[in-house]
């Protein structure tokens, strides 16, 4: 780890986003356990947007570790498919169970809201993560980065691959995915900069953040658009489909990609010079970080209004703010940058 961290503390001070704090503190989910307490009745319960993404495993791994070590039962779920309906019915089962609080990965913005009212209504404590619901239907969100921020370096990203000029196109999830479409926004918004006179975006394509439906838009923007230069992919699926389906056509140097990806499944693509370089945080730490927003809304530390203050854990102390949405958030911290300096180590971490 030390020579990980020596390597990193020379990167950062490169790289437009700072080393997350928590990686510094070199901490294990374990040290945030004084002491374990007796397993507790009280269930907390996590539904991320679908199975086999994992990312989504990584981020529940994390809401698991942070519930069970302040010594209460963890409830993960997820449905097959990235939908709004098969969330709800997740959503009513958790109901049904009398669980103390739902953490909400959201698959739809405001179509959640009549079932999470519900839940709030018999007393459970609702609050987002990763990809929001709308202010009406939480206590708070917990934002994993800065969206704008996201959103503007992903397209100074491609700006940078591709020497100022040419088509580009942006791979995501569902089409109704809030974190998603929240950072496109911002991507939207950057390319108004007369600076991006020369670049164009011609397609937004949603591989639902599923592998398979994620490669085939990939092969069909290249086909569609022959003179596309680079892919834009902010999910973690979508990136590694690109990855690959620009390897296997041997189109490295010639279509670049860049995106939000996780380090363990991007680094041959980033080896290899497909992705030059791309961004994350670590999601094992969202969950965490969900973890301990929920026991703090459970016990009352905090309502979700802005200036609470409670800790999380290992992560240290954390306070809600206002989020860009008129709702309030608990931000865990800069994102990352990964490139072919770093990557060896940290596909080894998450
Ligand atoms: C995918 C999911 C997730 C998002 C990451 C970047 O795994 O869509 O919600 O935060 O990508």
């Amino acid at each position: 780890m030390r020579k990980i961290i020596g390597k990193l503390a020379v990167i950062v001070a490169v790289t437009a986003f700072a080393l997350p704090v928590a990686l510094f503190a070199g901490g294990s989910a374990e040290n945030g356990a004084a002491a374990q307490p007796a397993a507790s009745a009280a269930k907390y319960a996590i539904v991320f947007k679908n199975t086999g993404n994992p990312y989504g495993d990584k981020e529940m791994g994390g809401f698991k570790t942070g519930i069970e070590e302040q010594g209460f039962q963890a409830i993960l779920r997820a449905p097959d498919q990235p939908t709004a309906e098969a969330q709800i019915q997740i959503i009513e089962e958790l109901i049904a169970q009398k669980v103390a609080s739902i953490c909400i990965v959201a698959n739809d913005f405001d179509a959640l809201q009549p079932v999470l009212q519900e839940a709030r209504s018999k007393g459970i404590k609702v609050f987002s993560l990763d990809s929001s619901v709308n202010p009406a239907s939480r206590s708070v969100h917990v934002n994993q980065a800065d969206s704008e921020k996201i959103g503007r370096t992903l397209v100074q990203a491609a700006y940078d691959m591709i020497g100022g000029s040419g088509e580009i196109a942006i791979l995501s999830a569902t089409s109704q995915a809030s974190n998603q479409n929240l950072w496109i926004s911002y991507m939207k918004k950057e390319l108004q900069d007369p600076k991006y006179a020369n670049v164009k975006l011609v397609k937004i394509a949603y591989g639902d953040d599923l592998r398979d439906k994620s490669v085939s838009e990939a092969e069909g923007l290249l086909q569609s658009f022959p003179d596309l230069k680079c892919i834009i992919a902010p999910t973690t699926v979508g990136i590694a489909a690109a990855g690959k389906v620009l390897t296997d056509k041997g189109l490295g140097g010639k279509v670049f990609l860049t995106g939000l990806g996780l380090p363990s499944e991007m680094a041959t693509y980033i080896e290899n010079g497909v992705c030059p370089y791309m961004f994350l945080w670590n999601p094992n730490d969202v969950g965490y970080l969900g973890a301990y927003t929920a026991t703090a809304l459970v016990n009352g530390t905090i309502t979700g209004a802005v200036g609470d203050k409670f800790k999380a854990g290992r992560l240290g102390d954390y306070t809600v703010t206002q989020a860009a949405d008129g709702g309030t958030e608990i931000l865990l911290g800069p994102p990352f940058r990964f490139d072919k300096t770093n990557i060896e180590d940290w596909k080894k971490v998450y």
